[in-house]
């Protein structure tokens, strides 16, 4: 390339640094490799994959499409089902990281403590000790990422094993075991659904009923594996179909709590819940009191049959405290365990911290993001200059394949370092009146989600407003195109 606009030389020689070799870090890694430009991706534990990593939960499944959730550039025949089950999907990850020549970029068990913007350039420290240093750096760290461990006296006191979701311990035996499991999120009805049948006595500790979409989860035959190999196009078709039916049926919609469609989505969950759960006590006990899609969907077809399995027990009680036996509700039952799971979900509000980020002048992020994490376009954020996120705070984060999402974004954010490629700037952040812009807008979208719909889930921020991408997500795919030039700082 040559000069830029500017006048400033064209700079081939762009380092970038990758935090995370999850979905997006490796998706990142590829695209920087396939671009020429100089990377490295850090990585704190000793594997990839990210979310898929973490969680091995019993019954961990992904419920968005797996053709859908799947690399657009590495569509995947051998998917065995319609639902990947998690071991597959980070296998998938694996192989995708190793064919595209990036498994040997990452430097694992080496955790990013610090990002520095000092100079010119993000001058990074690792918890090793070591230090590296980035024109650029892209944090593809996960949204659900830190565990939430719930505030119940007594959790350390319980004498049976006791484990979160995401840190699933597969030393402990269930077989014949009284299994508690602490929450009705996604992970929790996948678990209970897994389980029931392993586990001698099961009780499902709800606090607040969930919404549930019937969705069977068909192997694909080999026939149909035998197709895809010869037809890629044939996954192609899949996929483009998925999204088009997702993008039409839902996501277009999160944006308009009255919209017809979640009106329909939520007939068909109050029509699965009356038509599977008999008795009428046990159904009005797991029937939610706000809309289908306030609180994220959950797509099940064997939650609502395995709830009612005779040794399954769904406690309504509030939980009071949990002692050495069990879990003591506050109607003075002890309900005796030997292990429990705390499917308790996940601290939201984390993104790139506990890692200490630096910008411009020293401004500090925990600073920046004091009344709570915000991002325009969930990519930038004004001082921290050649800083961009993947998933970051408001981004379209429901129902939705964050594949795709990513992989939009990740186009974005090219088109910006291009910016530096080009010689036409050497630090590019969003302007501080774009941000306050985009978040005076976000936050009056926001107030017309459905997630805005009466109720609680992990979308709301401490301000009880949801912090999700707030409009469609036709508009979210046309505000990626194209970055508006005009709202960024560039110096
Ligand atoms: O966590 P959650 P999750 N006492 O935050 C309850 C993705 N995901 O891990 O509703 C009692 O949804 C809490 O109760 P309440 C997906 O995006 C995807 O299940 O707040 N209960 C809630 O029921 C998902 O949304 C997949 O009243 C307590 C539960 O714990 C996100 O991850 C699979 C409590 C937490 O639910 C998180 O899902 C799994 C307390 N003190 C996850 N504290 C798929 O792709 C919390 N709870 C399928």
């Amino acid at each position: 390339r040559g000069p830029g606009a500017s006048g400033g030389p064209a700079r081939g020689d762009l380092r970038v640094a990758v935090i995370g070799a999850g979905m997006a870090g490796i998706l990142s890694a590829i695209k920087l490799r396939e671009a020429g430009l100089d990377f490295v991706i850090y990585e704190k534990a000793d594997r990839l994959g990210g979310t898929w990593r973490e969680n091995t939960y019993p019954g961990i499944a992904c419920d968005v499409p797996s053709h859908f959730y799947s690399y657009s550039f590495a569509l995947n025949p051998e998917w065995t089902h319609r639902f990947a089950p998690g071991p597959e999907i980070r296998s998938y990850f694996e192989d995708v990281a190793r064919r595209f020549g990036v498994a040997s970029m990452i430097r694992y068990g080496t955790e990013m403590v610090r990002c520095a913007f000092e100079g010119g350039r993000w001058r990074l420290k690792t918890s090793d000790g070591s230090r590296d240093e980035a024109d650029v750096v892209i944090a593809a760290t996960g949204v659900l990422h830190h565990p939430a461990y719930p505030d119940i006296e007594g959790i350390d006191a319980f004498a049976g094993a006791a484990f979160h979701s995401a840190r699933w311990d597969h030393d402990v035996p269930l077989a014949g075991q009284r299994l508690g499991v602490i929450g009705t999120g996604s992970s929790a009805i996948q678990i209970v659904t897994a389980l029931v049948d392993r586990v001698g006595e099961l009780s499902l500790f709800q606090r607040t009923p969930q919404w549930i979409t019937p969705t069977p989860n068909a192997p694909f035959t080999e026939e149909e594996k035998a197709v895809f190999r010869a037809h890629p196009e044939a996954m192609q078709q899949i996929r483009q179909e998925v999204a088009d039916r997702y993008i039409a049926g839902f996501s277009n919609h999160l944006s308009d709590m009255n919209s017809p469609e979640l009106l329909l989505i939520h007939e068909i969950c109050k029509t699965h819940l009356e038509s599977s759960v008999k008795d009428p006590v046990l159904r009005e006990k797991l029937r939610p009191d706000y809309r289908a899609g306030c609180k994220r969907l959950i797509m099940s077809a064997g939650f609502y049959d395995a709830i009612q399995r005779p040794n399954a027990k769904l406690v309504t009680n509030p939980i009071e405290r949990i002692e050495p036996m069990g879990v003591r509700t506050r109607d003075g039952a002890l309900h005796e365990l030997d292990v429990l799971v705390l499917a308790t979900g996940f601290r939201v509000d984390r993104f790139m911290r506990p890692m200490e980020v630096r910008g411009r002048g020293g401004t500090d992020l925990d600073t920046a993001w004091r009344a709570g994490p915000t991002a325009y376009m969930a990519i930038s954020i004004p001082d921290f200059p050649n800083l961009f996120m993947l998933n970051g705070p408001n981004g379209p984060v429901g129902n939705f394949s964050l594949i795709d999402v990513v992989e939009r974004e990740f186009a974005y954010i090219m088109q910006l370092v291009d910016q530096l490629r080009s010689g036409d700037c050497r630090e590019i952040s969003v302007s501080r009146g774009a941000m306050d812009r985009f978040d005076a807008e976000r936050r009056e979208a926001a107030r017309h989600t459905i997630w805005a719909s009466g109720c609680k889930s992990w979308y709301l921020d401490g301000d009880d407003l949801p912090t999700a991408w707030p409009w469609t997500y036709d508009r979210f795919r046309d505000e990626m195109r194209q970055p508006r030039l005009d709202d960024f700082d560039m110096r």
